[in-house]
């Protein structure tokens, strides 16, 4: 399997988090990505190469343009105003406050109107980390396009909670929609999409909510104990043309793989169903028992069965790197999805 990669990723390094209402270290850090490509070395996953750059007409087909001309600028307008530390939102539009009313004009409450938690950082190179890591997406894709059954898009920052025109949640371009939005306008008709990762895939479901091209599932901890918090709940079915194409499954924290693999095996029948010419995965490991934010129990050898699983459906499928924040292991368990999908898709 081909993986693509950019060191890129590395120009964006948040400084802090809040966590229970202290400042830590950001758990999104750049050796993340390092685990997971010296594991694709050392078990030969197959050929790593750097991404083309397809420009960005593919990304302004998934995100609002006044939302990519706030985060190309955004940086250097807070650079501007004397600050060199992260810049973080801190007022939201909740309910009743006009969040479609004028963008205000300082930057921070245009960030705040662009933002829904304050767990998205913009550093100095922000934005190129994050251009070239849809660019690995749509380079993966690319590949596909060409004709490979899968390809691996070793994107770093993650991308699954950044909406059409708000990041949080250590995102800002969605990879997977970017992706998924190529596919369709190179001539897919159906598109399904699996979300792996532990949080909800928020932005992504947000993105395709009403669209019947794309069938949205996500396996997740249940929002109403865990982040995204308001959004992911299993009575989010899609709207309109997308009624029937969005399927929830949030599980109980504490969860291990029996009760996470039955939630899988349904999944697979909702994708199966649908028939789609093409599957992408959200592909986070932070549903491992050690992660240090995450509530669930998978252990290493289970992300091998997930990979398995996944390829007896038998479609070509695109494996993008979201979360996981057990930095010494991520790099096993992505792998052995990705392996445990060749495995599978060889006896298939
Ligand atoms: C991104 B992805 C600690 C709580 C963590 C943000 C989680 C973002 C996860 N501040 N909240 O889905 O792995
Ligand atoms: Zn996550």
């Amino acid at each position: 399997m081909l993986t693509v990669y950019s060191d890129d990723h590395r120009l964006h390094h948040g400084q802090t988090e809040l966590v229970d209402g202290q400042l830590q270290p950001c758990f999104e850090m750049p050796s993340r990505a390092d685990t997971v490509l010296a594991r694709v070395k050392q078990q030969k996953l197959g050929e790593v190469i750097e991404p083309k750059d397809f420009g960005l007409a593919p990304i302004a087909r998934v995100h609002d343009s006044g939302y990519l001309s706030f985060l190309q600028s955004a940086w250097a307008r807070w650079a501007a105003e004397g600050h060199s530390c992260d810049l973080l939102p801190s007022c939201f539009p909740a309910r009743r406050l006009r969040r479609d009313g004028p963008i205000p004009r300082a930057l921070i409450g245009e960030l705040g109107h662009y933002c829904f938690d304050t767990e998205a950082p913009i550093t100095a190179g922000t934005w190129q980390a994050i251009y070239s890591s849809a660019q690995v997406a749509l380079t993966a894709q690319d590949h596909m396009r060409q004709g490979a059954r899968t390809a691996f898009a070793l994107c770093r920052p993650p991308g699954h909670h950044a909406g059409s025109d708000f990041m949080g949640g250590y995102c800002f371009l969605n990879n997977v929609a970017i992706a998924t939005q190529a596919f369709l306008d190179q001539g897919a008709k159906r598109v399904a999409i699996l979300d792996v990762d532990y949080h909800h895939g928020n932005g992504t479901q947000e993105i395709f909510y009403q669209r019947g091209d794309v069938l949205f599932a996500s396996i997740h901890g249940d929002p109403l104990d865990e982040y995204p918090y308001y959004l992911g709940n299993a009575d989010e079915t899609g709207e309109g043309a997308g009624a029937g194409c969005n399927h929830n499954y949030p599980l109980a924290l504490g969860s291990g793989w029996p009760v996470w693999s039955a939630a899988l095996e349904d999944a697979c029948g909702k994708i199966a169903a649908y028939a789609p010419d093409v599957l992408v995965i959200s592909l986070g490991v932070d549903t491992y028992k050690e992660d240090p934010i995450s509530e669930f129990k998978l252990d290493s050898p289970d992300y091998l069965a997930m990979g398995a699983r996944i390829a007896a459906l038998g479609l070509p499928t695109l494996f993008v790197m979201e979360g996981g924040y057990a930095v010494e292991a991520i790099g096993v368990n992505a792998v052995n999805v990705l392996q445990g999908y060749e495995a599978g898709a060889s006896h298939a």
